[in-house]
């Protein structure tokens, strides 16, 4: 598998996109990546002819899936920066109504239906972990649709830098040619720290911004922002660069960021941090509201090693998981999202296997409880869980701490 067998796979998407109509309903990820990516797709869909209708998304769930697929009406669906993992599932609540096409760059299960089309990087050797990101394959399939579109490829560097793919210290294979080309359009300049360190500043709209933070803004604006318009403001600043609305929405969510942060470590100090046998555990409810879910992972992560917090036990927090999905209208769940992190010491334990990770204690036990798995990794992961079921979740994973040593 290679870029060229990648390539020829994108043109028979392409070729099928085009065949199956000219509206497309487009879904992409609510961090830095997901919003570039889902930037250059609507911007190349459009110029190609296609009417888009955008959607961002904070994850894969069945409903939303299903709401998505009910309202594409038989019109084309794609995805980016999402749903490769969720192909299986796409395929049956799609029931080969719409072509669907996924974009995605993370580790991916095969599409069951003729009707959807997985070609997430990862099944052709491109590693979404460092050598590619959403928006730099968007990047690719956009030239593929016309190399007119190369002009996006500073899109591409954006979303790899918001993916972190540059922490060897720089940008390695496709995410580095994407950034070659937008140094040669002047879009972009490297700044060389050091032989084996590069940092970029984005030069596309005069002036110089930093890209590193301007990247991580995204991330803010699309999730702690998700719910009050914030990836539209994200997205505009990808094409337009900084604006007064993007450094008031910017400033509005981190302090509301701060304000709540702070109240919530207050309560967990006076009392409402429960502590069970490998396990530290608390409820936020809406605390958070109208901060998207991906917050309470921030949080937890915010506050794991903290002096009032046990550095050998595993720390879950639950959120609220809303009803209104913005775009697509309220859903009957009654759903906590739970979030889980490690303090440092506990995670050098992970590493070194003498303690179980969360990419294995938190599904085993989260299935159990009718519970829908995130991303998981052994330091962090998450899932949706029925309200009413958080602390059985617990003392599950107690159990399972206890049977796994
Ligand atoms: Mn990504």
């Amino acid at each position: 598998m290679s870029k060229e067998s990648y390539i020829e796979a994108l043109k028979g998407g392409i070729a099928k996109l085009r065949a199956a109509g000219h509206e497309v309903t487009l879904v992409h990820h609510n961090d830095a990546d997901g919003l570039t990516a889902g930037g250059i797709l609507e911007t190349a869909l459009t110029r190609d002819g296609f009417k888009v209708e955008r959607i961002a998304l904070e994850r894969i769930h069945p409903p939303i899936v299903e709401r998505i697929h009910d309202r594409a009406a038989g019109h084309p669906v794609v995805y980016t920066d999402l749903a490769g993992r969720a192909a299986p599932i796409i395929c049956e609540l799609n029931r080969d109504r719409s072509f669907t096409l996924i974009l995605d760059h993370h580790p991916a299960e095969e599409s069951t239906s003729e009707e959807v089309l997985n070609l997430s990087s990862e099944r052709f050797g491109l590693s979404g972990e460092d050598e590619i990101s959403a928006a730099t394959a968007a990047t690719i399939f956009a030239t593929v649709l016309n190399e007119k579109n190369v002009d996006l490829r500073y899109l591409g560097v954006i979303g790899a830098i918001g993916d972190s793919h540059d922490r060897s210290g720089k940008l390695i294979a496709y995410n580095r040619e994407a950034l070659l080309d937008a140094v040669k359009r002047g879009d972009i300049k490297i700044v060389s720290k050091g032989s084996d360190k590069e940092e970029y500043v984005l030069t596309r709209f005069g002036g110089e911004i930093p890209l590193t933070p301007f990247s991580k803004s995204l991330t803010i604006l699309g999730a702690a922002g998700y719910t009050v318009g914030g990836p539209e403001v994200g997205i505009r600043a990808c094409f337009e660069g900084r604006s007064d609305e993007y450094d008031k929405k910017l400033a509005e969510l981190s302090a509301l960021k701060e304000e709540r942060f702070a109240v919530q470590l207050a309560r967990l100090k006076s009392g409402n941090l429960h502590v069970t046998s490998h396990n530290q555990w608390f409820i936020v409810g809406d605390g958070f509201s109208p901060m998207g879910v991906k917050i309470i992972g921030e949080f937890c992560m915010d506050i794991r090693d903290e002096g009032f917090m046990d550095p050998e036990k595993y720390i879950a927090g639950f959120q609220d998981m809303p009803t209104e999905i913005p775009g697509l209208g309220t859903f009957e769940w009654d759903l906590a999202k739970v979030s889980m992190r490690v303090p440092t010491p506990l995670g050098q334990k992970i590493i070194d296997k003498q303690m179980p990770g969360l990419d294995w204690l938190l599904p085993e036990a989260a299935l159990q409880v009718d519970g829908t798995i995130d991303a998981c990794h052994g330091y962090a992961a998450a899932a949706l869980v029925p309200h009413g079921r958080e602390e059985e979740l617990i003392v599950l994973m107690d159990e399972l701490v206890e049977k796994g040593q």
